[in-house]
């Protein structure tokens, strides 16, 4: 069988992917390749850190190997939190904070100039060859959080084409229908179930 590593640490995007690719591709962890490194994300751009993590993984273990980097591009901050969307707040993966200080910066934009979008670049890396997928969702930021379901901005993100709730008043499956990382794995998995 066909095996190939995820560099992440985040169990749940691990889950999401074994569930879709089923028993078709192996899909390791970095905790099944015994791999307990700091990977650096040290670049200012989704695909450069997508492919430095792939590449880290790739040269240290030899393996064909792929990873995901999201960002939250907001049109009238410049494009920012972007690439540094996990730390935007000051403190890493502290959701609340990297929402007050978007909240805070949008204060009297009005609604049609809050666009925004998420977008995510996978890398994969197989033998020599590295392929890109890239996978987006359209919305705008609201002026304050309504629900609590998803994670990190999801309260503050209203995807145009689902007319109306965030995408933490959806469940997870509405999400991942239309999500950017849902359709950047769609993506991948047509290539990896393809190129089996
Ligand atoms: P890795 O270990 O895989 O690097 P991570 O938490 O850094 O996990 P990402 O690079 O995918 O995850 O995302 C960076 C940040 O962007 C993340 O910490 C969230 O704040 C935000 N984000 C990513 N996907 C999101 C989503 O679907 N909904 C809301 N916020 C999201």
């Amino acid at each position: 069988m066909k095996q190939i590593v995820f560099a992440t640490n985040n169990a749940h995007k691990l889950d999401e992917i074994r569930q879709i690719v089923g028993d078709s591709i192996q899909v390791l962890s970095l905790a099944d390749i015994d791999c307990n490194d700091d990977i650096p994300e040290d670049a200012d751009t989704l695909d450069g850190n997508a492919l430095i993590k792939a590449q880290y993984i790739h040269d240290k273990y030899g393996m064909d190997c792929f990873s995901d980097d999201t960002g939250l591009e907001i049109d009238a901050l410049g494009g920012e939190p972007g690439v540094y969307s996990a730390r935007y707040g000051g403190v890493a993966h502290d959701s609340e904070r990297n929402m007050d200080k978007v909240l805070a910066k949008l204060e009297g934009v009005p609604m049609e100039q809050r666009t925004a979008r998420f977008r995510t670049v996978i890398a994969l890396i197989e033998g020599d060859t590295v392929t890109t997928f890239e996978g987006k969702v359209e919305g705008h930021i609201l002026t304050e959080r309504h629900g609590t379901e998803g994670f990190g901005y999801d309260p503050i993100f209203q995807p145009n084409e689902a007319g109306g709730p965030t995408f933490a008043e959806m469940t997870a499956q509405q999400k991942n229908a239309i999500s950017h990382r849902g359709r950047a794995t769609a993506k991948l998995v047509a290539h990896l179930l393809g190129a089996r």
